[in-house]
């Protein structure tokens, strides 16, 4: 078994703290590798060394810096096999989705390896003769990457690799629950080249090692994905200083299916959304909107395709449906399945924790569907599980009154084959990404991402925006006349 320490200026260190924490497959129960328990002064010492490198590495010329990244994609892609499995491993999402995440990373580090040639600003004409105007970006500084387990590898690439090649030096701490797949990303970013001090690593809680990396005035910005009250959290603390936080919240998806909709094609979407990576998506359908003319189909082939799901062994190719991440996540679904219960919802399908052979090591849930009506607590909550509940919805009106009426707002979905309805319900779609005919899930790295409400604080990552987050924009004027010119003034 492995044991890692934290790593700091280019070397693994130990904690100043002796105390570890162990990762654990979530489908056997077997301890991959233990982690220190980072403390306030790791972090510390881990700002140091970004601080120190900082001068060196914002100067590096910006396409320089996009070849590390594209290096470390590289890299990514030849051990794509392996690194895909240990995310099935440490995470628990079935193989096709580990080795999914993982390309996930390399398409971004791809992607935005190429900011290194753009970072554009702006030039545009001077309101006065012989000036000239333009913006440039510059790096924010030492900046904070706080990540949750869901995408344990994909989550961390799109933040560090936009903070690294924007000129930042970076303080990373991953979720307690995925530190190993963190670390071997950490491993190949040194392997790629990254200077020393470039990128630090410190493993621990949120309370303690993210908590101060919030805290500590010399970190300049957060990036944060995780749960909403984490984030309010992050964002409270990091307001008193004037610190920018990016975050990344939950979500509680709709997918609604409309009369003229190919039912086959939607119930396909809805397995794929709602069970996908079972549940654990922020962008995971967790409630099916359907209008009432097809209702009764919809429903008993939803029904049908869920009985046919494999629920397993995440790492055999023919599983459909992993464990949930951990004991807590598991109590937290379940607790939810019981809500729903005695809120009065119907359960059409599972609702239990699964026993027997493999399934006692680890958290297994079965994929569980309610028909359940609006305004209900599993209807408005995210629940971060495989659990779906199905709704009925009069018409387009009412399925889009359904869909917007939550507190998040991140991805949709709909199935019609009416173009006008479509391009309605992007419009009237209150969220950050809406799919036509196609699940909640799957976003593509070269758009952006994120989403409205209490999904997150405005921000997009991914795409053209996800350089915005860590980037300055300079303002410059270029006064070539040789005499005193005063904006805004009459006479001159
Ligand atoms: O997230 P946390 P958890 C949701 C989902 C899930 C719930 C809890 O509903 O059930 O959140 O998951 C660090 N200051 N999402 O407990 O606690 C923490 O150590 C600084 C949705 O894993 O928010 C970890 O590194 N840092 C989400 C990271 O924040 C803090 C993905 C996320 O942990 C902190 C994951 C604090 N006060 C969970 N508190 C999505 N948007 O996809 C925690 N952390």
């Amino acid at each position: 078994m492995e044991q890692y320490g934290i790593y700091i200026d280019g070397k693994w260190i130990k904690s100043t703290h002796s105390e570890t924490f162990e990762t654990k497959n979530p489908t056997t129960g077997e301890i991959l590798a233990t982690f220190p328990k980072g403390t306030k002064e790791d972090v510390r010492m881990a700002i140091e060394a970004a601080e120190k490198a900082l001068p060196k590495w914002r100067r590096t010329p910006a396409p320089k810096r996009g070849e590390i990244i594209l290096r470390v994609a590289q890299l990514m892609r030849e051990r794509k096999e392996g690194l895909g499995a240990l995310v099935t491993k440490e995470m628990g999402k079935v193989i096709v989705e580990g080795k999914g995440d993982v390309q996930e990373a390399i398409d971004f580090l791809e992607y935005i390896a190429g900011e290194g040639r753009r970072l554009l600003g702006e030039t545009t004409p001077s309101e006065l003769p012989n000036k000239f105007c333009m913006t440039v970006r510059q790096p924010i500084g030492v900046v904070g990457c706080i990540t949750p387990w869901n995408f344990p590898i994909a989550i961390p690439c799109w933040k560090i690799g936009a903070a690294l090649v924007a000129g930042n030096t970076v303080v990373f701490k991953p979720s307690g629950l995925t530190p190993l797949c963190a670390a071997k990303l950490v491993e190949l970013f040194e392997e790629a080249g990254l200077p020393q001090g470039v990128l630090n690593f410190v493993t621990g809680s949120g309370a303690v090692v993210g908590q101060e990396i919030v805290e500590n005035p010399k970190i300049r910005a957060i990036s944060f994905t995780g749960g909403v009250q984490s984030g309010i959290d992050v964002y409270s603390r990091a307001a008193k200083l004037l610190k920018p936080a990016h975050l990344e919240l939950g979500g509680k998806n709709p997918q609604i299916i409309m009369e003229d909709a190919n039912i086959e094609l939607a119930i396909e979407g809805v397995l794929f959304g709602a069970f996908g990576t079972a549940g654990q998506r922020c962008t995971a359908t967790s409630r099916l909107i359907v209008q009432r003319d097809v209702y009764d189909i919809a429903l008993e082939r939803l029904l049908e395709r869920t009985q046919a799901l494999k629920i397993g062994d995440p790492l055999d190719p023919e599983t459909h449906v992993g464990p949930v991440i951990s004991e807590d996540q598991e109590k937290k679904v379940l607790n939810y399945i019981q809500i729903g219960i005695d809120e009065g919802a119907k359960l059409l399908h599972g609702g239990k924790k699964l026993r027997g052979g493999l399934y006692d090591k680890g958290f297994f849930i079965e994929p569980t569907i309610f028909e359940a009506e609006h305004g209900m607590r599993i209807t408005k909550e995210e629940i971060f599980g495989p659990v779906l509940a199905v709704i009925k919805a009069n018409d387009y009106e009412d399925a889009v009154r359904i869909a917007n009426d939550v507190d998040y707002g991140l991805s949709s979905s709909i199935y019609t084959k009416d173009v006008v309805r479509a391009f309605r319900a992007i419009e009237d779609l209150e969220v950050g990404i809406t799919y036509i005919n196609a699940p909640t899930i799957g976003a593509e790295v070269h758009l952006p991402f994120g989403g409205v409400k209490n999904t997150g604080n405005g921000g997009r990552e991914a795409g053209t925006t996800a350089i915005d987050e860590f980037t300055e924009i300079k303002t410059v004027f270029i006064d070539y006349s040789n005499r005193l010119q005063k904006a805004q003034i009459d006479e001159q």
